[in-house]
């Protein structure tokens, strides 16, 4: 948008004193922060309003994106940056005496997701605006985000995090949209007039939704999309009828924190009344939306499309029958036909332990009607399916079996679409998690190789670094990341290779900063920065990176005098609460970072630092400042991972297992340019099906592993008690589920040798820019392309400048 100075600062000060009734003078960071959110949402609100309008005028197509997660991040600056008036703003602030960067900071970053599955979404909502595509996300409000996480004695305690405290600047609430979610009560069958029988639901527990929306703005682009998020509240009889304390609070439960386990928190109510109530929600307001500009429902599925993110948001398929059926007299047939054209699902995992199950008897009594109608899915599954495939493995496969609900069978049987999120992992499912529904619906599955928000992660999380590439390649590669591609005919240009080597130490040295200001801790510029960064879990395989780190500490108190590498190695990572293990290794390792930190012997050669509350914000400085990538997984367990693009951009080179999109990152850079070791999924297949991996053995001929090993139960690391043990038992006594010692040979050479290649800095910084400049294919304006063309059947203008 056009925006000169002179008229910002006018509109600047003028929404100060309307908002705080204050001097500029006398505002806090966080005031000045708001009062530049509400200027900024209200520039925008004329691209907002025309963007719904021409949807609606020009009866585009519109996706909605359900995930129960969203994690898109401090909304300012990438706002600025989409609406191109970053540098006006800056200097606007700059000349009324503030400080943009503590502005900046005062945004609270919104926790609403745990960890790759909500931050994919937010990088899906960036791209389907900046495309130019309808895409509308839909999800929940939660009162509070992921907690906040502190070390004390090194444990992780968790704080609550108030995101809203001071308000949010960026939503509008919208209670004229607000649709009304039922739970619980009785389902009978009533006759109608001609006769015919029609379901009715009564006795309810009735629960209001309030849709809060936020402003997607798309990049240099006059779109603006819609992120809906829902809120729990009182129905608006409130008056009329008696709720108790008890029934308030269950209302306002529905939104009030997310859920902190990203794996297997199963089988609790609330969750489930999450699920259907932003699903409910969410249907409802698609539906009445269509129908105010469409007289019938003939055109529904060549006018909307559902996307199903992870099996959380299931629910919409027996949802949208119902209201296609009860609401609107659909058949059901014709109703079948309408949900499984507009249904498509993204699985995010193969971890068998989180797939989502659902006792009937709690489904039953908290959906009765939705209950009915998946009985009655189920009921046609079995009835088609049976007389083509056999019993067997209709059973295995139906949506109801052993009592419980199979949210992700139901999920591909409602859909046309079923998608994993990178090669391997598209593969996986087929071949093992969900063979047996691909052998019935082979023509369903098909691979959506995830991306990230390039602009985000590299223009405004790596401002020096995107100025140098502007420098060389112009600025196109901003609409059209795959131009990156051009940086390698620079691979020989020794200046810029050493204005590269600047750029990571000027984000090295932000990072120390930070480390030394909020930790205490000094690390050196110099150092190899070791970075592993993702949420805490015990096939991700932090405990082998600690392992390393023993191993280091143990090399360096033998022989002090030997040539090292300096190394600083950065964790972040949350455990979710009950996650006893993943924190039992936050333990280990914090106790690891005193041990080793304060060693006169060690003095700067090695550090520790577990950085504690990693989210999207520390991401931003994290990441910039990586020398290494570690994305050491247990071949065949990470879906596909989108830490290890992001470190990809901004320079890191990868050391990694052949798992997830690690795969492609490493064809798209070269293997020559990263640092792959360990299993393959085939092997780990192999070790499953002959059932032969012994940990034990692996551990009995290396004694330098033993000594590592060995070293989690001997009290070389102070202050923990039986932490340790259990780690040492889960490697040992219970023969390392993940892997970990198999892999320890290989990595470690791998490790050594990332010392060595260190050393020749214009080598490493090759590998560096050729990471940086074929990292531009995994840009999610080029997943969501591929998914608008591909399953959602909806144009889009990837503007290519
Ligand atoms: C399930 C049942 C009950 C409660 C919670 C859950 C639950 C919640 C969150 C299960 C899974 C999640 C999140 C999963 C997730 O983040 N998966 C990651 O998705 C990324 C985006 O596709 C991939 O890159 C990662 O590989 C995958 O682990």
């Amino acid at each position: 948008m056009e925006l000169k100075e002179a008229e910002f600062v006018r509109d600047y000060i003028n929404e100060i004193k309307a908002t705080y009734a204050v001097d500029l003078k006398d505002t806090s960071p966080m005031e000045q922060y708001m009062a530049l959110g509400h200027l900024i949402k209200r520039y925008n609100g004329e691209n907002w309003t025309d963007t719904s309008k021409s949807y609606r005028k020009n009866d585009v197509k519109q996706v909605y994106y359900f995930s129960i997660e969203f994690l898109p991040g401090r909304l300012l600056q990438s706002n600025l940056l989409n609406l191109g008036i970053t540098d006006v703003v800056k200097k606007g602030l700059k000349n009324l005496g503030l400080n943009f960067d503590k502005i900046v900071r005062s945004e609270p970053d919104p926790g609403l997701g745990n960890g790759g599955l909500g931050r994919l979404a937010a990088c899906y909502m960036d791209s389907m605006a900046s495309i130019g595509m309808a895409g509308n996300g839909n999800g929940i409000r939660y009162r509070y985000g992921l907690f906040k996480q502190v070390f004390m004695n090194g444990y992780q305690v968790e704080l609550p995090d108030d995101w809203l405290r001071n308000g949010n600047a960026w939503e509008v609430r919208r209670e004229n949209r607000a649709c009304l979610v039922k739970f619980g009560g009785h389902v009978w069958m009533q006759e109608q007039p001609d006769g015919s029988l029609k379901p009715v639901y009564d006795h309810t527990d009735d629960v209001l939704a309030v849709p809060y929306d936020t402003g997607i703005i798309g990049y240099h682009n006059v779109v603006t999309n819609t992120l809906r998020l829902w809120s729990a509240e009182l129905p608006p009889n409130a008056e009329e009828r008696y709720y108790s304390q008890k029934e308030r609070d269950n209302i306002d439960d529905i939104t009030k924190v997310l859920y902190p386990d990203d794996s297997n928190e199963q089988g609790r109510s609330l969750r489930l009344r999450q699920e259907y109530f932003f699903s409910s929600a969410g249907v409802q307001s698609i539906v009445r939306h269509y129908l105010s500009d469409h007289t019938s429902l003939k055109r529904f599925v060549q006018k909307v499309a559902i996307h199903i993110n992870d099996t959380h948001p299931t629910l919409v398929i027996p949802e949208l029958m119902r209201i296609l059926m009860d609401e609107h007299d659909c058949p059901w047939d014709l109703a079948w036909q309408i949900t499984t054209s507009t249904m498509s699902y993204t699985n995010h995992t193969i971890m068998q332990e989180a797939l989502e199950k659902w006792p009937i008897e709690m489904f039953q009594g908290l959906l009765p009607r939705i209950y009915q109608i998946v009985e009655e899915i189920n009921r046609r599954y079995r009835a088609d399916k049976i007389p083509v495939f056999g019993e067997d493995i209709v059973d295995r496969t139906a949506p109801l079996g052993d009592g419980q609900v199979r949210m992700a069978y139901l999920a591909v049987i409602g859909s046309h679409s079923v998608n994993g999120v990178a090669p391997l992992h598209t593969e996986l499912l087929e071949k093992d998690v969900l063979a047996d529904l691909y052998r019935i619906y082979p023509e369903k599955f098909n691979n959506k190789t995830n991306g990230i928000a390039e602009r985000r992660w590299l223009e405004i999380a790596n401002q020096p670094l995107s100025k140098l590439i502007d420098s060389k390649i112009g600025k196109d590669w901003h609409f059209n990341p795959k131009l990156l591609q051009e940086l390698s005919t620079f691979e020989n240009d020794k200046k810029f290779l050493n204005q590269l080597v600047d750029v990571k130490k000027e984000n090295k040295q932000r990072l120390a900063d930070y480390v030394q200001s909020e930790m205490g801790i000094t690390i050196r510029t110099d150092a190899i920065y070791d970075v592993q960064i993702k949420r805490l879990h015990a096939y991700k395989r932090q405990v082998l990176h600690m392992l390393e780190i023993i191993r280091e500490y143990l090399e360096i108190k033998e022989n002090p005098q030997a040539d090292i590498t300096p190394r600083v190695h950065i964790f972040g990572a949350k455990a979710a609460p009950s996650y006893h293990y993943a924190k039992s290794v936050i333990k280990v390792i914090n106790a690891l970072a005193d041990l080793v930190n304060n060693d006169p012997d060690i003095g700067d050669k090695l550090k520790v630092v577990f950085i504690p509350n990693y989210g999207v914000s520390l991401g931003e400085l994290i990441i910039p400042a990586a020398d290494i990538s570690e994305q050491i997984s247990t071949a065949s367990k990470e879906a596909s991972g989108t830490s290890n693009m992001k470190l990809m951009t901004n320079g890191a080179l990868s050391l990694a297992t052949m798992d997830g999109a690690n795969i492609d990152i490493i064809r798209a850079a070269g293997s020559e340019n990263e640092y792959t070791f360990g299993l393959t999924a085939a092997d780990v297949y192999g070790y499953y099906h002959r059932n032969d991996y012994r940990s034990k053995a692996i551990y009995d001929g290396n004694p330098e592993l033993q000594k590592v090993v060995d070293s989690l139960i001997t009290n070389m690391i102070p202050g923990i008690s039986t932490e340790g043990r259990e780690i040492y038992d889960s490697l040992l006594q219970y023969n390392d589920e993940y892997f970990v010692l198999a892999d320890y040979a290989d990595y470690v050479k791998q490790q050594k040798q990332i010392s060595i290649d260190f050393k020749d800095v214009e080598t490493w910084q090759k590998k560096s820019l050729a990471n940086i400049a074929a990292s531009g294919t995994f840009s999610a304006d080029y997943s969501v392309a591929r998914y608008a063309e591909d399953i959602w059947q909806v144009p889009y203008k990837l503007i290519l400048k």
